[in-house]
């Protein structure tokens, strides 16, 4: 039997200060307590860390999409699934802008921004640099995710006031070589420990339902754990099936699960701000309740993500109108349209 204290910052602390590893026994006790339990006890962990009532909202832009030589197994963009992305490079800085601007009139906080590819092309790195020193002035926080970096980039990303680098590690150690052959995890990790290293925070997760098991969830995230120092901001992704992919026909998660890797995320990780992000748009109303009583703080906020939809920002706001929810700490009910 578990008790709250248990899961409480102090004993969190404890553990990053004496640099105490969490094991996988330890995660796997956690995630298969009695839901109910789970989720009280993952709650109270948010409330604890981080203002009750309130969720993050960010907007998503793909500045470069597809035509990407990796093979992820689930995504829209590699060329080598048989899947229609169209390929794309937004190249003017105005472009981009204007969807900044947009993000921020919809009451967006951050803007992410997104190139395909293994690692990021002169050109792009150039755009892209240019557009966070422009997003910050708009009064915006910056994330960008452009694939692997040296340090060189890293140290220029930094610079120019880039607030979050995202960079996901996907599945467990065990289960990606499933998804994707053209690199490691210890590449993504690699990546990671740089951003960090150099005072960007960093955003990180992955994608439940690519036919992982729980073992593999529980292990993705105590890997996120075991990190240099816990992700800012934790990405968790239901998996969206895109046609043409090799995991069109995976099954579905169970609903459970999903929302118990979001306790675990939370109850791991305390002072991290967790995303439900991508497939939100077919979960219930009732089930991104249950998302943000276990914990997660924070949501995609816009139509498109990449190339899937997203839920609808009307939705959204009657949504967190409905449950009294604060979008960046303004009640949803006075924002625009
Ligand atoms: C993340 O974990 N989710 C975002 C962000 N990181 C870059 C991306 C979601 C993309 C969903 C699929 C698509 O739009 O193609």
């Amino acid at each position: 039997m578990f008790n709250t204290n248990m899961f409480t910052n102090d004993t969190m602390q404890d553990h990053l200060s004496s640099k105490k590893m969490i094991t996988f026994d330890y995660a796997k006790k956690i995630f298969e307590r009695p839901f109910l339990d789970l989720i009280a006890d993952s709650h109270a962990v948010h409330v604890a860390n981080h203002v009750p009532n309130e969720v993050q909202a960010s907007t998503l832009l793909s500045v470069q999409t597809g035509g990407c030589c990796e093979d992820c197994a689930y995504c829209a963009q590699s060329i080598r699934n048989g899947t229609k992305a169209p390929k794309q490079t937004i190249t003017d800085i105005d472009t981009i802008m204007h969807a900044a601007q947009r993000a921020k009139d919809i009451g967006s906080s951050r803007f992410c921004m997104g190139t395909s590819g293994r690692t990021p092309s002169c050109d792009i790195f150039k755009l892209m640099c240019e557009a966070i020193k422009k997003v910050k002035k708009l009064g915006l926080e910056t994330c960008v995710t452009m694939g692997m970096l040296n340090e060189a980039q890293v140290i220029e990303l930094k610079a120019c006031g880039l607030d979050f680098y995202n960079h996901n590690i996907d599945t467990s150690p065990e289960y990606y070589g499933n998804i994707i052959t053209t690199r490691t995890i210890d590449d993504r990790v690699n990546t990671i420990n740089l951003v960090q290293k150099h005072g960007i925070k960093v955003c990180t997760g992955g994608i439940i339902g690519m036919g992982e098991t729980n073992d593999d969830r529980i292990k993705m995230l105590v890997l996120l754990a075991n990190l240099d120092a816990h992700p800012a901001s934790i990405s968790i992704n239901r998996l969206v099936k895109v046609p043409g992919t090799r995991l069109e026909g995976v099954p579905d998660v169970d609903p459970f699960d999903f929302v118990r890797c979001i306790a675990l995320a939370r109850i791991l990780m305390p002072a991290s701000v967790v995303r439900i992000s991508a497939g939100r748009e077919s979960m219930s109303d009732e089930m991104q309740a249950l998302c943000l009583f276990a914990g997660a703080g924070s949501i995609f906020l816009g139509e498109t993500l990449l190339t899937a939809p997203n839920a609808e920002v009307s939705r959204d706001l009657e949504l967190m109108n409905r449950l009294n929810i604060r979008l960046n700490g303004i009640p949803a009910s006075s924002k625009r349209r």
